[in-house]
Parts: C-alpha cells; structure tokens; sequence
C-alpha cells in the first residue's frame, strides 16, 4: 500500500557535538537532531500524493506537535522518529559527520590500457591515492553503469576487480565496497575482503542478490534506478519522482528486512542519472533530506554526472569537478551522510570549509589538512 504523506526536514542547522549526539530532543532547542549528525532541523514540509498532483504544506515544529493530524498522526510520528534516531555505525565507521566514498572503476576505459595486470595495479595505486587524500570508503567497480553502457559478463568483471581487492584489503584499512549487481561478484568479493555491497540495483538486478547479500553479512547500498544502464534515459517516467524514488526505495528496505538483511545494514541512495532527465535529477537533489524519513543513512553520487554538464554546459566530465562540489556540499549540507566521488582531494577541502563554517570554529575540522 502506497504511503498517505512523506515529510521533508527543512530549516537545518548546525548543532555542537554534544548536543548532536544527546538522546533527547530537548537538548537541540527549537529544534530536532536529523538523525543523530551534526544538524538539526526546525520545520518541514508535509507532503500528500492526491489527484491533481502533490500537496505540499510547510509547518513549523510547533505547529506539528500541537496540531492533530487525524489519520496523518501515526504515520507522521513514525516518520519523525525515523527521520531523528541515530544512525548505527556502518561496517565500523561513524556516521556522525561526511564521509567520502571515493570510485575506484576498474573498467577497460579507465586502468587497462597496459593489460590486466597493470590495470590492477594502476587501480590499486589510485585507491591508495584516495586513501591518502581523505577517502573512507573506495567503491571497487569493473562494470560500467553509465547510461548506454553494456552489460559486462559474470567471469570478466570478478577478473577485473578481484585482484584490486585483494590488493587494497592487503594495503589499506579503508572500507571497500564492491559496486556490483550480481550476486557471484558480491560472494567473491566479501571473500576477498569487501566490507560494503553497493548495488545501483537495489538487489534486484540478480534473482540470486538478495539470499547472497544476506549470506555475507555485509552492509549494503541500495540505490534507486528505473530501467537498465542500457536504456534506462530513454523515456524514464514518474508520477512525483521525489516521492516514487522514496516508495521504491522503501519498498526495497522492507524486501531487505524480510530477507534477514537488518536495517542496521542498510544505506539508501536516490541514483542520480539512473532513470531520470534534468528536470528529475534536480527535483531530487532539491529533496535530499526527504530520505531521512526512510531511517536509514543517505548516500549521493552525483560526481562529474551529467547534470552538472547540462547545468553548466561542461561536455568533458573532467571538467566538473566544481559543480560535483556544488551538490556534495548543497547534499551535506541537507545531512546526508555519505558522498561517492572522483575527486576526493578538492571534496575534502571542501567538506572541511564547510564543517568549519557550520561550527564557527576550526576545531570542527576533524581532519587533519591534505596537501
Ligand atoms: C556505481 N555507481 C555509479 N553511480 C552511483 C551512484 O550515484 N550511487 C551509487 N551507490 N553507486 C553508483
């Protein structure tokens, strides 16, 4: 069944520490901590599908705990709970302030061009690279889901990206996630020392996914896509793409819990650029902190996309790099806990500006500074 409303934090803040990771809501005055980070939030927009198109409200918090919202009230509790609680630890890390994921493609067009092995140790040294500049998590990939890419088979991609696993496991105590669909690539990856399943698929690409994912114990990320790589541009269709990403993406959380993946395990992603034109890549980006309400952390990946050369009129993807900054720090800046990108350096400092200006304080940097 089809949710009645969705809530959107918005007036978000910065809080101190302390208060960031207090239980009670009390303690971030005027406000509620969004989930459990370094930012609170003071209003929110309600949100009902209905016949002629979305209904929206803004309401203070005031107002929603003084008001009664009739057959709205469980739903709404339930949603500010989710959109409150603190996020467990993923794989070992906290996610109580942003954390970089940086991509590691292992794909013919990236590292290859010396062979197979060099193509490994090439992506090996990279990874190490992200590593050094900042990176908590590399995303190992050997298949690329770009719009109009073609499938890769099973054997190819675990001789592509096997081999950088092991070799990152053996050099680094950086979190690996293995960017995959399919189930045998998962296996052997969490063999060779993956810690994180990121599937643009939401397990659902392999029939085989899901029992796997849950085998393995793994964190996973499931992000939203309408469609394959191949066309999925085509002609992606919505009724209301912020909120038909949030019920996919639900719906699949609750596929997860039934199969015995808990929601401790779990990261949501909206999947920009998969299934979705300008118009809905923005509308998304616009409602990051509507994710929230889904419990569970938010990654985004918007990184040298096209959207940002559309937005921009940039064709070399190389060439945007300060935009990929514009919606990292816009979708921190919504409380979204992790960001998947290319350039890892240029979004630590940027990161780290932005903790500090939150704060009003440089101790907020909690990293030391990279060259
Ligand atoms: C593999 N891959 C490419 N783009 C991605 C994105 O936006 N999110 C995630 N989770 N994976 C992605």
């Amino acid at each position: 069944m089809q949710r009645s409303i969705y809530i959107r934090p918005l007036g978000i803040y910065a809080v101190s520490r302390d208060a960031a990771s207090a239980e009670t809501p009390r303690d971030v005055w005027g406000g509620l901590p969004l989930a459990g980070g370094p930012l609170a939030f003071s209003a929110l927009e309600m949100l009902e599908r209905a016949p002629g198109g979305t209904i929206r409200r803004i309401v203070g918090l005031g107002e929603l705990f003084e008001r009664d919202w009739g057959r709205h009230t469980l739903a709404a509790s339930d949603l500010i709970e989710a959109i409150r609680a603190p996020r467990p630890r993923l794989a070992g890390l906290s996610l109580d302030r942003p954390r970089l994921m940086g991509i590691v493609n292992v794909t013919p067009d990236s590292f290859s061009d010396g062979g197979q092995h060099e193509g490994a140790a090439a992506a090996i040294a990279h990874g190490l690279r992200l590593v050094d500049e900042g990176a908590d998590i590399l995303d190992v990939g050997g298949e690329s889901t770009r719009p109009g890419s073609d499938a890769v088979a099973v054997d190819d991609e675990i001789r592509r990206v096997i081999p950088v696993i092991e070799g990152l496991r053996a050099r680094t105590d950086a979190l690996i996630s293995i960017d995959t669909r399919k189930a045998d690539v998962m296996r052997r990856a969490a063999a060779a020392g993956a810690d994180i399943l990121n599937d643009v698929s939401a397990l659902t690409h392999d029939p085989r996914s899901l029992e796997v994912a849950a085998e393995s114990g793994l964190p996973v990320m499931l992000m939203h896509a309408q469609g394959d790589p191949k066309t999925m541009n085509d002609n992606p269709q919505y009724d209301d793409v912020v909120l038909d990403v949030f019920d996919f993406l639900e719906q699949r959380i609750r596929a997860c819990v039934a199969a015995g993946i808990s929601k401790a395990r779990l990261v949501v992603d909206p999947g920009i650029g998969f299934g979705k034109h300008l118009v809905h890549n923005v509308a998304v980006l616009n409602a990051m902190s509507l994710y929230h309400g889904l419990g569970v952390p938010v990654l985004l990946g918007a990184s040298r996309k096209k959207l940002i050369g559309q937005l921009c009129n940039v064709e070399d993807p190389k060439a945007r790099v300060p935009g990929s900054l514009a919606a990292a720090l816009h979708s921190i800046s919504q409380g979204v806990q992790i960001v998947r990108v290319h350039d890892v350096r240029e979004t630590r400092q940027a990161v780290a500006v932005w903790e500090a200006v939150q704060a009003g304080s440089e101790a907020a940097i909690v990293r030391p500074a990279v060259s």
